[in-house]
C-alpha cells in the first residue's frame, strides 16, 4: 500500500458494512449467549456482508482471499457489534481451508451455503494437547478402506458443537509432527461425532468435540495428505492481519467513546478533557491506534499483494501482535479514563474490556506471534 491510506472505494465499502450492519444486524444481536446466532448469520448473507469474506462484491459469487477486504470488513463490524463480527470472522476462518485447498465439489457443497449463512463453519486445529505447538495435534486419522476413520479430541473450537461444517486437521502419519498432517472436511452431523459447549470469561459459541471412529474419505481431503499443516497455516497468514483489524475496530469504539466522554464530563468544574494529563493520554492512545491500522492494512495488501510472500508470516504475525497487544493497553485506558461507569455491567468498555482479552491468545498466542517474526529474523537457534 504506497499511500497508506484508504482509497475512496474502501472507505464506502467500510461505510457501507457499518450502515447495513446497524440497520440489520445489530437488531439480531443478543442472541443466547455463548450460541450461534442463526437468524444473524442468515441477516448476514442476505445482506452480502459474508460474500465479502473472499472478496465477493456484494451481488458476485466468493472467489478467494481478500484479506484487505477482509480487514475492511472486520474494522467496521468491530465498532458496532462484537457479536456479529465474530460471527463472520468464524464462517470465514472455518471455510477458508475448503476454498483454498478443497476439491471443487466440496467447495461447491460448501462455500455457497457459508457465504449465504445457512451453514456454519470452524476450524478444528487445537486440541487439550496441542494448543500453541499446533504440529503435537494427535487427533488419529486411520486408514479404514478407501479412507480414514478420525479419533481423538478437538478442544477451543469456536462454534462447535453447533457447526455444519468442520475443518478437521488430523494425524495420518505419526512421529513426523507437521509432515504427517492432513486437512479433512467433516460435516456436524458425521456419525461419531459429538461435543459440548464450554463457557469463557466473554460470551463466545465455543466447545469441544470428540471424534469416536468419524469417517471420512478421499473426496473429504483438503489438499494432499499429510500437507494439511500447511492448510492451516496459509488460512492463519491470512486470518491474523484480520484478528488485528478487530482489535483496531474494537480500539475505535473505545476511543471514539472516551473522546466524547471527557468532553462532557465535569471534574473540578471544568471539562476533564483540559487537564493535560488527560489529554496527553487520549493523545497516546490514538497513536498507538493509529499504529496498529497501519501494520493491519500493511500485513493485508502485502498478502492480496502476493510480492511479499516469504514474509507474510512475519508481517501477518506483526499486524496481529501489535494490533491486539495496543488494542488491551486502548481499552484499558479508556475505562481508566472513565472510572467506575466503565465498570458497570451493560457499558460498551465493560464488554470491550472482556472481550478484547481473548485476541491476545487465539490465532496463536501473542508469544506465537513473537516466535514467527524473530526466527523469520534471526533463524531458529538450537532451542527454536
Ligand atoms: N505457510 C505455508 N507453510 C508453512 C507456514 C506457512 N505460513 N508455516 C509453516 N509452514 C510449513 C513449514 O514450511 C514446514 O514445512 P516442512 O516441514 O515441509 O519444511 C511445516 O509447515 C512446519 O512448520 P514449522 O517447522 O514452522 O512448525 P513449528 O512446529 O516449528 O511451528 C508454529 C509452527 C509455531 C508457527 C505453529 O505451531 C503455530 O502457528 N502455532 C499456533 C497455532 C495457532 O495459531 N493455533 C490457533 C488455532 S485457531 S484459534
Amino acid at each position: 500500500m504506497a499511500e497508506f491510506q484508504l482509497s475512496e472505494g474502501q472507505r464506502t465499502f467500510a461505510a457501507w458494512v457499518r450502515q447495513v450492519a446497524i440497520d440489520h444486524i445489530v437488531p439480531l444481536s443478543g442472541g443466547p449467549a455463548g450460541r450461534v446466532n442463526r437468524p444473524m448469520l442468515r441477516a448476514m448473507g442476505e445482506h452480502g456482508l459474508l460474500r465479502g469474506l473472499f472478496g465477493g462484491a456484494t451481488d458476485e459469487p466468493a472467489h478467494d482471499a481478500a484479506a484487505m477486504q477482509l480487514c475492511l470488513l472486520r474494522e467496521a463490524l468491530a465498532q458496532v457489534s462484537g457479536e456479529a463480527e465474530t460471527a463472520l470472522a468464524l464462517q470465514g476462518l472455518g471455510s477458508y481451508p475448503i476454498l483454498q485447498s478443497g476439491p471443487p465439489e466440496l467447495v461447491d457443497r460448501w462455500i455457497p451455503r457459508v457465504v449465504a449463512g445457512e451453514a456454519v463453519a470452524a476450524f478444528a486445529l487445537s486440541e487439550p494437547g496441542a494448543g500453541s505447538d499446533a504440529a503435537a495435534l494427535a487427533l488419529r486419522a486411520e486408514p479404514d478402506g478407501d479412507g480414514w476413520r478420525l479419533s481423538g479430541e478437538k478442544l477451543w473450537i469456536s462454534n462447535a458443537p453447533e457447526a455444519d461444517i468442520y475443518t478437521v486437521f488430523a494425524r495420518t502419519t505419526p512421529d513426523v509432527r507437521a509432515r504427517g498432517v492432513t486437512a479433512f472436511a467433516v460435516a456436524g452431523d458425521a456419525p461419531g461425532l459429538s461435543g459440548e459447549h464450554l463457557d469463557l470469561l466473554s460470551p463466545h459459541p465455543i466447545g469441544r468435540l470428540t471424534f469416536a471412529g468419524v469417517h471420512v474419505g478421499r473426496a473429504d481431503v483438503l489438499g494432499e495428505v499429510d500437507a494439511g499443516f500447511a492448510v492451516a497455516m496459509r488460512t492463519l497468514d491470512l486470518f491474523r492481519p484480520s484478528v488485528g483489524a478487530f482489535a483496531v475496530g474494537m480500539a475505535q469504539a473505545a476511543l471514539d467513546t472516551t473522546i466524547a466522554h471527557v468532553r462532557t464530563r465535569h471534574v473540578h468544574g471544568a471539562p476533564l478533557a483540559n487537564q493535560q494529563a488527560v489529554a496527553h493520554k487520549i493523545a497516546d492512545l490514538a497513536t498507538d491506534l493509529e499504529a496498529s491500522r497501519l501494520l493491519v492494512y500493511a500485513a493485508a495488501s502485502a498478502y492480496d499483494d502476493g510480492s511479499q510472500q516469504p514474509q507474510q508470516s512475519r508481517r501477518s504475525a506483526m499486524a496481529k501482535l501489535f494490533a491486539t497487544e495496543a488494542a488491551q493497553r486502548i481499552i484499558d485506558g479508556c475505562v481508566q479514563l472513565h472510572g467506575a461507569v466503565a465498570l458497570q455491567q451493560g457499558h460498551l468498555l465493560e464488554h470491550l474490556y472482556r472481550d478484547v482479552r481473548s485476541l491476545r491468545i487465539y490465532e496463536g498466542a501473542s508469544e506465537i506471534q513473537r516466535s514467527i517474526i524473530a526466527r523469520e529474523l534471526i533463524g531458529r537457534g538450537p532451542d527454536r
